[in-house]
């Protein structure tokens, strides 16, 4: 049932934080399954400003309104098609915020404290915002204002998906059964990309910011790629097959699966007996292909600022007709107005 009364088809919702470069795991576990599922759904990909407030050190207006355009325009430079996909930016849809008042009421603080996410960005601190621990809550928000069936995250979200779920249940029982219940779409391949020095933690955007050869980023110069890749975490062997890979040789076998799609068989075959300098090399030529063409379309989108702004136009007012009568539901829920 919808709430809002503005559903054509099942609908997913997902989202990218502005906060730097997009790598080649977010391209994989999100953009590409966003692409991949926009005609079959109806789609809504938003840029989660709000979300890059939880660490306010970090923050730096002009950077951060600059990466909210920069994010938009990736998008589309990675096939997010703007005439059947609504793309806006989190901050222009109010109710997401208000919506994320009323949800943090009814979730209890211990689902949170017990977030993966959580528990890791605020352990190296010694102070932290109140957002960094509700930021579940705001993605429960992001979520249920669209009433959305499934979001396309990678495997690092799961968490952030069931919590959202468990929200948005608690509410249902609490107020009655008005929101919608998402459930997580993770990708079979790619979900979860590692990272190219250390192939044991996932390929993120701040450690990419740290750590040089970590990731690659989706608008780094060919040159800069190439190097990373060809200096990946392998190990002392050579043999290239799928189920006796190490994790680096399996990461970098990923990469080329995913961007090719060519069958396991096929490139076990291409590769065998060849070694592993040569698997680096084939693996930048592809993922150099992939980027050439997204850098290409997003210098062209930046240098159309109309344009892009008349897609952030559309894209919200068309959010906010979904999401109002959502937030104006719960709020009849609750008690709120008159
Ligand atoms: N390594 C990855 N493999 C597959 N999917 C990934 N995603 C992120 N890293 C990988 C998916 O991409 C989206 C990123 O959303 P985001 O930009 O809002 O997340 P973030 O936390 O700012 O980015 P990172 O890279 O995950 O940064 P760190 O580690 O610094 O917090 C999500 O769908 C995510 O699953």
């Amino acid at each position: 049932m919808s709430i809002s009364g503005t559903k054509t088809k099942k609908r997913i919702l997902s989202g990218v934080q502005p906060t730097g470069n997009l790598h080649m795991g977010t391209y994989i576990g999100a953009l590409m399954q966003w692409r991949a599922n926009q005609v079959d759904y109806e789609s809504l990909f938003c840029v989660v400003d709000l979300h890059a407030l939880t660490v306010p050190e970090a923050v730096d207006p002009e950077v951060l309104r600059r990466n909210s355009r920069e994010i938009s325009a990736l998008y589309i430079a990675c096939g997010i098609d703007p005439e059947i996909s609504n793309i806006f930016v989190q901050s222009d849809v109010h109710e997401h915020a208000e919506l994320s008042w009323i949800l943090g009421c009814v979730t209890p603080l211990g689902w949170l404290y017990r977030m993966t996410q959580f528990k890791t960005k605020s352990d190296k601190r010694d102070s932290v915002g109140s957002g960094l621990l509700t930021y579940p809550v705001l993605q429960a928000a992001d979520i249920v204002l669209y009433e959305a069936d499934q979001v396309p995250v990678g495997q690092d979200q799961k968490q952030h998906i069931e919590i959202a779920r468990e929200i948005a249940q608690r509410f249902n029982h609490l107020f009655g059964d008005l929101l919608t219940i998402p459930e997580p779409m993770i990708p079979k391949m790619g979900a979860k990309v590692m990272g190219l020095d250390d192939p044991s933690r996932k390929m993120s955007k701040s450690i990419g910011m740290e750590v040089k050869g970590h990731s690659i980023g989706l608008l780094d110069p060919p040159k800069v790629a190439r190097k990373a890749i060809m200096r990946a975490v392998t190990d002392s062997g050579n043999d290239i097959r799928f189920d006796h890979a190490s994790p680096g040789v399996l990461n970098l076998l990923t990469l080329y699966e995913v961007l090719t799609d060519e069958s396991r068989e096929s490139i076990e075959a291409r590769f065998s007996g060849k070694g592993y300098g040569h698997l680096k090399k084939d693996v930048a030529d592809v993922v150099i292909a992939t980027l050439e063409p997204i850098q290409a379309r997003f210098t062209e989108l930046m240098n159309e600022p109309g344009y892009l702004d008349g897609i952030l136009d559309k894209g919200a007012e068309r959010a906010r007709s979904i999401a109002a009568p959502v937030l104006t539901a719960v709020k009849q829920a609750v008690g709120l107005g008159r």
